[in-house]
């Protein structure tokens, strides 16, 4: 059976690929991410596990969060996401479920509202494929305004207000 995972690649030492055992053996495991974000659930670990594993080279100031289809992506600022991101990928010894944005789920802890600027809720990717380290902003398909009517905030199914 195919494995399902995040690359993690562009402007770092050494890209390599995570899947749920390799996500699982990281330090900085978060056991209960309701406890930093009230009302999710899952396991997860610190984005800055996974980056300490693939070392940002000096030049990169961005990191571009890849839906596995391709259909949505946001890029952040590294330094704002280093220690508030999150990467969860489990639901007790399971893959976090599709329906919650699995197998893998971006979050930043403490950022609730869309479109609030360029660390927001709309970053929270799901479904993950790559995490894309940049130098220079790379590609946000983020909607640009809380109330833009588009598909992707239907199909995020979420309330914008
Ligand atoms: N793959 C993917 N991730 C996505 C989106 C999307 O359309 N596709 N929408 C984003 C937006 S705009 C928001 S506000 C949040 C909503 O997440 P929630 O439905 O878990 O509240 O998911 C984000 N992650
Ligand atoms: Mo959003």
């Amino acid at each position: 059976m195919e494995t399902t995972s995040i690359q993690v690649e562009g402007t770092v030492h050494t890209p390599g690929a995570f899947d749920f055992a390799a996500l699982a053996a990281l330090p900085e495991q978060i056991a209960d991410i309701g406890r930093l974000i009230p009302g999710r659930q899952g396991g997860g670990v610190w984005l800055r596990a996974l980056l300490d594993v693939v070392g940002p080279l000096a030049q990169a100031t961005h990191l571009t969060l890849h839906a596995s289809d391709g259909s949505f992506s946001a890029s952040v600022p590294l330094a704002a996401v280093r220690d508030r991101g999150i990467v969860v990928y489990r639901l007790g010894d399971d893959p976090l479920p599709v329906a919650q944005g699995g197998p893998m789920r971006f979050y930043i802890t403490g950022v609730e509202a869309c479109a609030v600027g360029e660390v927001d809720a709309c970053a929270n990717v799901k479904c993950l494929g790559v995490l894309q380290v940049t130098g220079g902003r790379g590609v946000d398909t983020r909607p640009s305004t809380a109330r833009e009517p588009t598909a992707l905030h239907e199909r995020a199914g979420h309330e914008h207000l």
